[in-house]
């Protein structure tokens, strides 16, 4: 917004601080349009740095400065520093071992829509410093390699703030005049300014305890509006089981006495891990069988516990500078998974991550944004919170799991932890632990932080029948990226079973006189690798990539039987699943091209036998069941086409979709029978299987356009006593032709108009719809009096859903999804920079479809281009997309 060119932020011009900032006392008198800072810094040189003169220069953005001293004597005047947009130069400050710097500087949190720094929610005043938040706070050195000890003092109204939350422990408190109140907060650990926190507002509290393993007792503490008191619970016991996991697989105890979340409706994304005082998007807090479906119980818990587990990978360790930003990120997705996948299912945890990396973040790695996991140049950091970040991060981190085994993983963790507890530190700091820790040499793996793109694998193989060996060959190729012309080899972890024709398990051994095992791990580290495998009585069926044990693209010849044959026998759960998507996924492709040329479509009947046969098998883990029932995703499907068409992708898949349904009525009918119950949505491992089966059920049914359909999930919709059950219903009801579609939708309005996140769902729905109105349905919920376009998850819900969960709909061949979605990101430009920017993701890959969507895709980027006062943020994505 402020730079008409704005510069790029380069990791080779890293250096360490000129200054330190050792403590920081805060004082906040707060007020919705004028609150007032007053910030006691004591400040030396930084011994560590050789360079810098006389001057100290802070960051600081939009603030209303009041005066500045030094040392406590007389303020500055006008020709001792100077004030710029972004800045503050001291000229001269005390040439002394450490000096006290004092600022004090006013700030509009009611007119911040960009919701970073402090800002106003429904009423209740809140934070968000990560990344450079804080500068629009205070003036600081707002950069995470500069920690320390925070001390902070809230003052304000009591009867709009009783409650008043800063981090660590409240050591005092009192009244003042004029119904004020004060408290004052201490954070006893050093900690840069992005996890500094306030909250002050009408909060109603829950309260709980933890034991930890020393026999500590934690203070739990959620606090929400009032209404949501009593959607608290699961939350609650997720944060309990996070600390427990925590203890149990990595040895961490919480440090702090006391432990905070507040759930906020105004937040930019998922939650924040601030010391002590974790503030979180409400989306991921309130849960109540009748709000919240199975996948949001499993949301919460799974980002309470990201949240949870930063406070040591993150907090008590932290990043140096945001190019290094995947190392806490990267650690601690990769954490959140395990603990997810322990307290639900391994094997669904593991397809669904999956599932979202291929389809979302190999797609960023393909397009014009792509970046290594360590990016070495950014515009606004802001944007790169990416996939690549964090859910390629979490792969990088999964590999060494593999590579090192759970213990070897665990030595390399516990001995990152106690080099660099209390520190600041790299990415490369972590490999150095691993490798020190286990005796391995990880130089070449290290490459995978600085090279992007994805991998391709192709893999060749060849039975010798009179050597009784196989042969696999594997060569490994990585497309360019921007930036990147030429890629080195990255070594490649490559998990690798063998199965006989009877299903039966084939001895992997590698070298003739190696011992023979069920599965081995390849270590791929050349372009092109033979591996041999002895002593095979005959051919076996080679199960390659288990686990998906490297973020890589397979290319690999299978016939249908192949998969088909997999589906039935591999023993690794994910590949079992995977060869089930191949298999529909070829069918699918090949309908596609018969849709694209005009020829009428005809199921190959060889995948209605695989699906009787998953069906007639009756996996026991009913979750996983339902997942082997799946069809490949709209988004999977573009992802593995050249030039992606929506429709031909759309009308394939839904054809398939009805035949399935048409051929296996009966299975699908027993299904939902056997497993439909009248359930108030309790949210255990049983309970959540039967309604995910149930409901895949009912999906494939309502295809069949039959009344007696209709009204199953017409009186499933009416009688749901919990939201997964209500809602897959009304999603049947929305996406097929119903009677009593419209009925259904209002009266679901009706039911939930007090409730905004199941209204967001209400939005999603509709904006999600494959039903031919769509467009003008979401150009009227613009217009709803329940949309709001400051709020980022009414944003999300429905402009963010049409653009990237409705590609039938946005890329519609007339433009109109196109320039909607421009339309919105320049309104957006100037409310809210970085939820504009994350919007723009629909458009960024615009090199992906034909050359008529390519130019319309192109002229709105052009378009966004010319926005009057374009932020940093939409610019960085814009002009890169357009390259
Ligand atoms: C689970 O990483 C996984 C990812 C930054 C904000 C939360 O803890 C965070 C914050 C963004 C994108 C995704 C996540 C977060 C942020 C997130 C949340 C839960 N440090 Br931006
Ligand atoms: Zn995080």
């Amino acid at each position: 917004m402020r730079d008409a060119n704005p510069q790029t932020i380069f990791l080779k011009d890293y250096s360490v601080p000129e200054y330190l900032i050792h403590t920081v006392d805060l004082t906040f008198t707060l007020n919705e349009e004028n609150t007032r800072i007053s910030s006691r810094l004591t400040v030396s040189r930084n011994p560590n740095c050789k360079t810098g003169g006389k001057s100290l220069t802070l960051a600081g953005e939009n603030l209303r400065l009041l005066r500045i001293s030094l040392n406590d004597g007389n303020d500055l005047t006008k020709g001792h520093y100077l004030q710029t947009q972004d800045s503050l130069t001291i000229y001269e400050v005390p040439q002394q071992q450490q000096f006290i710097l004092t600022i004090e500087n006013e700030i509009n949190p009611k007119a911040n829509t960009a919701l970073e720094g402090l800002y106003l929610s429904n009423g209740m005043l809140c934070t968000q410093c990560e990344a450079e938040g804080f500068r629009k706070i205070t003036y600081f050195l707002d950069r995470p390699d500069v920690m320390a000890k925070f001390t902070t003092t809230l003052i304000g109204d009591k009867d709009r703030y009783p409650v008043l939350l800063s981090n660590g422990n409240k050591i005092a408190y009192g009244d003042k005049p004029d119904n004020c109140h004060w408290v004052t907060w201490e954070d006893p650990f050093n900690k840069p300014c992005y996890l500094f926190a306030l909250v002050a507002g009408r909060l109603v509290c829950i309260e709980d305890s933890f034991k930890t393993m020393s026999g500590r007792n934690i203070s739990l503490q959620i606090y929400v509006e009032k209404e949501d008191g009593d959607k608290c619970g699961h939350a609650m016991q997720s944060l309990k089981n996070a600390m427990l996991w925590d203890e149990q697989k990595f040895g961490r105890e919480y440090d702090l006495d006391l432990y905070m979340i507040v759930a906020v409706s105004h937040f930019n994304m998922g939650a924040m891990e601030n010391k002590g005082l974790n503030i979180f998007n409400t989306k991921f807090v309130l849960a109540r069988p009748d709000t919240a479906t199975d996948a949001d119980y499993e949301h919460i818990e799974g980002v309470i516990g990201h949240e949870y587990f930063h406070n040591w990978t993150g907090n008590r360790i932290t990043c140096r500078d945001w190019f290094q930003l995947s190392l806490k990120e990267g650690f601690t997705v990769f954490r959140d998974q395990e603990f997810t996948g322990d307290r639900t299912s391994k094997a669904v945890k593991r397809i669904e991550d999956v599932n979202m990396l291929r389809t979302r973040q190999f797609a960023e790695d393909a397009g014009p944004l792509a970046h290594p996991v360590r990016p070495d140049a950014y515009i606004e950091i802001n944007n790169f919170y990416t996939l690549t970040v964090y859910e390629k991060g979490a792969e990088i981190v999964r590999m060494l799991h593999t590579m090192l085994g759970s213990e070897g993983f665990r030595k390399g963790s516990d001995l990152y932890f106690a080099r660099h507890d209390g520190q600041a530190v790299t990415c490369d700091d972590f490999i150095n632990a691993m490798e020190a820790a286990n005796g391995v040499d990880l130089t070449q793996f290290r490459r995978w932080y600085s090279q992007a793109g994805t991998p391709q694998l192709t893999v060749f193989q060849n039975y010798d029948a009179a050597a009784q060996t196989l042969t696999i060959r594997i060569c490994q190729h990585c497309p360019s990226t921007p930036g990147q012309a030429l890629k080195d080899p990255l070594h490649i972890p490559v998990t690798i079973g063998l199965i006989y024709q009877d299903g039966s398990v084939a001895p992997c051994q590698l070298g003739s006189a190696a011992h023979a095992s069920n599965e081995v791990i390849l270590q791929l580290t050349q372009s092109e690798q033979d591996f041999t495998f002895h002593h095979l009585a005959e051919r076996p069926v080679v199960s390659i990539l288990r686990g998906f044990s490297a973020p890589v693209k397979l290319i690999m010849e299978r016939s249908l039987q192949e998969l088909a044959f997999l589906l039935s026998y591999d023993s690794d759960t994910f590949n079992r699943w995977e060869a089930g998507q191949q298999l529909a996924g070829k069918i699918i492709a090949g309908l596609i091209a018969d849709w694209q040329n005009g020829k009428a479509l005809k199921i190959n009947p060889i995948i209605i036998t695989a699906y009787k046969k998953v069906l007639a098998q009756a996996e026991k883990d009913l979750s996983y069941f339902a997942l082997l029932l799946g069809l490949p995703s709209e988004s999977y499907l573009a992802e593995q086409m050249q030039v992606i068409d929506v429709e031909a992708i759309h009308e394939a898949r839904e054809f398939v979709k009805q035949t399935l349904a048409e051929q296996l009525q009966a299975e699908f009918k027993t299904l939902y029978l056997n497993y439909h119950r009248d359930e108030s949505g309790l949210f255990d491992s049983d309970a959540t299987g039967r309604r995910r089966i149930k409901n895949i059920a009912l999906g494939y049914l309502s295809k069949l356009g039959c009344q007696d359909i209709q009204q199953w999930s017409e009186r499933q919709f009416y009688t749901a006593k919990n939201m997964t059950d209500q809602l897959a219903a009304l999603a049947d009801i929305v996406n097929n032709p119903h009677p009593a579609r419209q009925q259904c939708l209002d009266s679901f309005y009706r039911q939930w108009h007090a409730d905004a996140l199941v209204i967001d769902k209400w939005f999603s729905l509709q904006a999600t719809s494959c039903m031919p109105d769509t467009f003008a349905t979401v150009q009227t919920l613009m217009t709803h009096p329940a949309f709001d376009i400051r709020n980022p998850n009414r944003v999300r819900s429905l402009i963010g859903a049409f653009s990237q969960a409705n590609p039938l709909h946005f890329h519609a061949a007339n433009s109109q999804g196109y320039k909607f979605l421009a339309d919105q990101i320049i309104l957006l430009n100037s409310l809210n920079p970085q939820v504009a920017s994350r919007m723009m993701t629909a458009l960024t890959s615009w090199r992906r479809y034909d050359s008529i969507r390519q130019t319309l895709m192109k002229a709105q980027l052009e378009r966004i281009m010319t926005t009057e006062a374009i932020s940093r943020d939409v610019y960085e994505v814009a002009s890169k997309s357009l390259l």
